[in-house]
């Protein structure tokens, strides 16, 4: 083993606190870069899998939502430098039909390429701790760390003529692109139409601020947390629902004139699927991107779907391309038109990561941002 140490916010076991620890990060192989991380966001996906709700192997590196600089590159990289910014997102194989369709999310090594064994697609280890092999290589990152490996695939370079801090680069890699890329990439909702968004997390305000940018008629969003859906008003939303002991579909079809345009479920929470596919008008289309568990299931009333025309789509990271997209969101957000400051929370360091993660189990912050 070659490489470099660095400081790591590692998990030893489904369940457990994250640990700072000093870990060995491989040298860089073929198309791989080493990344310098200068600030790195916490998604639910990582806690989902800290607390064993996701599978993955353990002990683990986790961390998706990396952005840094560039250190180093592997001997067939051709696209990145060394001092090049990155954001980085998840990883996808570039080389199978969906990939050179320009749909990588819906790589056929999607699931084993981020949420695989945490080695690399040959099988070796690129993270070690105490010389034993850590698994590494979660979305094809593992950014809970002050380096990390990436590829130049997954690695996007961003424009140096835009003014975009790092902690705002970060979250652009997995949640951001997830929610704004539902609207933007898949719903595409028409002008004059209606759109709900069930979950006033990361995903459901990514869409809903991207939402705002377009001429519908009315954008609600639903969640339990008042102060979310303050926030969702002032990010543009025209309505806002509580659902707490309340007919939630009724009130959407009310607010709509009997059933939204398009819908998203962005809450991960178990039956909420269920009611935002009910929450629908006539040809009306649910996009779910939220998921409780990979057990998780819905029960769908077929009578509706057919007699109503509906539609259910799965969406993994908004359907983004991210090379295209990621430097698109760049630029939104560096003009002010996506304010993602607003969901963001920075000052918190690495070593703060279990706190982080308590603020965001309470409801407190959105969206937490680290730097190593
Ligand atoms: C998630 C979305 C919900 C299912 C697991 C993967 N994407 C990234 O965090
Ligand atoms: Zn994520």
């Amino acid at each position: 083993m070659t490489g470099r140490t660095t400081t790591a916010a590692t998990v030893s076991g489904a369940g457990l606190d994250f640990e700072i620890a000093d870990i060995e990060v491989d040298e860089p192989r073929g198309t791989e870069v080493l990344v310098r991380i200068e600030a790195v966001s916490v998604c639910h996906t990582d806690i989902s899998v800290q607390s064993g709700v996701f599978p993955y192997a353990m002990p683990a590196v986790l961390g998706h939502e990396g952005a840094g600089v560039v250190e180093q590159v592997g001997p067939e990289v051709t696209r990145l430098r060394p001092g090049q910014r990155v954001s980085i997102s998840f990883d996808f194989c570039g080389h199978c039909d969906r990939c050179v369709a320009g749909l990588p999310g819906q790589c056929r090594e999607y699931l084993a390429r981020n949420f695989g064994p945490g080695k690399r697609p040959d099988g070796s280890a690129n993270l070690w701790r105490d010389g034993q092999p850590l698994a590494g290589n979660f979305f094809g990152q593992s950014t809970f760390a002050g380096y990390a490996l990436a590829n130049e695939r997954n690695a996007i370079p961003v424009n140096e003529d835009l003014d975009v801090s790092p902690e705002l680069l970060a979250p652009l890699g997995c949640g951001v692109q997830t929610g704004s890329g539902a609207i933007l990439n898949v719903l595409r909702p028409h002008p004059g139409s209606t759109v709900v968004v069930f979950g006033a997390g990361t995903v459901g305000m990514s869409a809903l601020m991207a939402a705002a940018l377009l001429p519908v008629r009315r954008l609600i969003a639903v969640d339990v947390n008042a102060q979310r859906l303050a926030l969702a008003r002032d990010l543009g939303a025209t309505d806002v629902v509580d659902p707490t002991g309340i007919d939630v579909v009724a009130a959407i079809k009310d607010l709509t004139g009997g059933g939204a345009d398009y819908a998203l479920e962005a809450s991960g929470v178990e039956g909420v699927a269920l009611q935002a596919f009910s929450s629908l008008g006539t040809g009306g289309t649910l996009a779910v991107e939220g998921l409780a568990s990979f057990t998780s299931t819905a029960e769908i009333p077929l009578a509706d779907l057919v007699n109503f025309s509906k539609h259910v789509v799965g969406v993994v990271e908004g359907a983004s391309n991210p090379p295209i997209y990621l430097p698109y969101l760049t630029s939104l957000v560096a003009t002010g038109k996506v304010p993602l400051g607003r969901i963001t929370r920075t000052g918190y360091k690495l070593s703060d990561i279990n706190a982080a993660v308590a603020d965001m189990h309470n409801g407190e912050v959105i969206k937490p941002v680290l730097t190593p």
